[in-house]
């Protein structure tokens, strides 16, 4: 029966899971409209690393076919680590855990208008058997559920610019509050308040590391914000003891790992920083910058448009810098946690 299958995947994953507790109980779980891929399975199962991938940012944050061709790399670099990728979204209404190919390129392309899924909207959007993807705080709480330990992703949500009025602040940083996941992202999007985002984390008390020389906390297109990470590392053996010690002490929060830009795509950053300010006014002229949801697309979109594909250039380099530090991590983290 396919509701005693998902339960037991779920309950050989879950038993794997390393000192901490389920995000759901696995009575809960029982019937849980979740499908783990088998590959996937197959690695928690064994203690392999597995790195998740967010889809929001294929069905919202950048154009077909550039999102497709991006989640495909990004999958293939992870791999080239030793690491296996599970890219996560909601297809029909069963979340996945490990997409599919043909899932992949359906989520990319579409086909069924996807939703853009936070924490919120999971519930609704399964039970109207939606397509959905999952933006950093809802993939963080599906790889707490299978317990994946590291999540690759380009740009983690955060404080918006005039959020102090506004109120718009991501949902992602609280998740990082409740899910033991290790994210690795190139920061905060340039679109965003980064000083009150870092506020903001230290409030909720996520650790910050920058994954750089120094604490200087990057700003997704450019390498340097102007502010600082509490903390830095350089390599992915460090950053895999700061995740074990942290979970090792009970604690149950995620934590951020800030991966630069490479360094060859600094000059382009700041011209796309203009572009960047230029549909900050647009977006709060137009009154877009009031849509809820619709802002960070309605910006990244805009700002492809403004900078004629530079910043996509830019955005998927990054990513595929983030996914093969994220890997790295995930195989040290894996020696740790034998
Ligand atoms: N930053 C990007 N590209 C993206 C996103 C952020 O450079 O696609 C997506 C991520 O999925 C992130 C989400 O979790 O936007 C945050 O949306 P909001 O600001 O509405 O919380
Ligand atoms: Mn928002």
């Amino acid at each position: 029966l396919a509701t005693s299958t998902t339960l037991g995947r779920l309950r050989q994953v879950n038993r794997r899971r390393f000192l901490t507790s389920s995000v759901l109980s696995l009575e809960r779980t029982n019937a849980a409209p979740v499908d783990i891929h088998p590959e996937v399975e197959d690695a928690l199962a064994h203690n392999k690393p597995v790195v998740a991938l967010e889809s929001t940012i294929i069905t919202h944050g950048m154009p077909y076919p550039t999102s497709m061709d991006m989640a495909r790399s990004v999958e293939n670099i992870v791999r080239s680590t030793g690491s296996i990728p599970a890219t996560i979204g909601i297809i029909g209404g069963r979340v996945k855990i490990g997409l599919e190919p043909h899932e992949l390129e359906r989520l990319a392309r579409r086909t069924v208008k996807p939703v853009k899924i936070s924490r919120r909207d999971i519930g609704a959007a399964i039970v109207s058997k939606r397509d959905g993807g999952t933006t950093c705080s809802s993939t963080l709480i599906f790889a707490a559920l299978a317990g994946i330990k590291v999540f690759a992703t380009g740009g983690l949500g955060g404080v918006h610019r005039g959020g102090e009025n506004s109120m718009d602040v991501s949902a992602d940083l609280h998740e990082l509050t409740r899910c033991p996941v290790g994210l690795v992202s190139a920061g905060v999007k340039s679109i965003l308040d980064i000083g009150r985002t870092l506020e903001y984390l230290e409030t909720l008390g996520v650790p910050v590391v920058s994954y750089a020389e120094t604490k200087d906390f990057p700003a997704f297109y450019t390498r340097q914000s102007g502010h600082q990470a509490p903390w830095n590392v350089t390599d992915p053996a460090q950053a895999a003891r700061i995740l074990y010690t942290h979970w090792q002490l009970g604690l149950t929060n995620g934590a951020l790992f800030a991966v630069p830009i490479p360094e060859k795509y600094e000059a382009a950053g700041a011209s796309i920083q203009k572009a960047v300010e230029l549909a900050i006014r647009e977006s709060e002229e137009s009154g877009i910058s009031k849509c809820g949801k619709e802002v960070t697309p309605w910006l990244l979109n805009r700002v492809g448009e403004l900078t004629k594909g530079r910043s996509l250039e830019s955005n998927v380099a990054l990513i595929q810098n983030t996914a093969l530090v994220g890997g790295q991590i995930a195989v040290e983290f894996a020696k740790l946690a034998e």
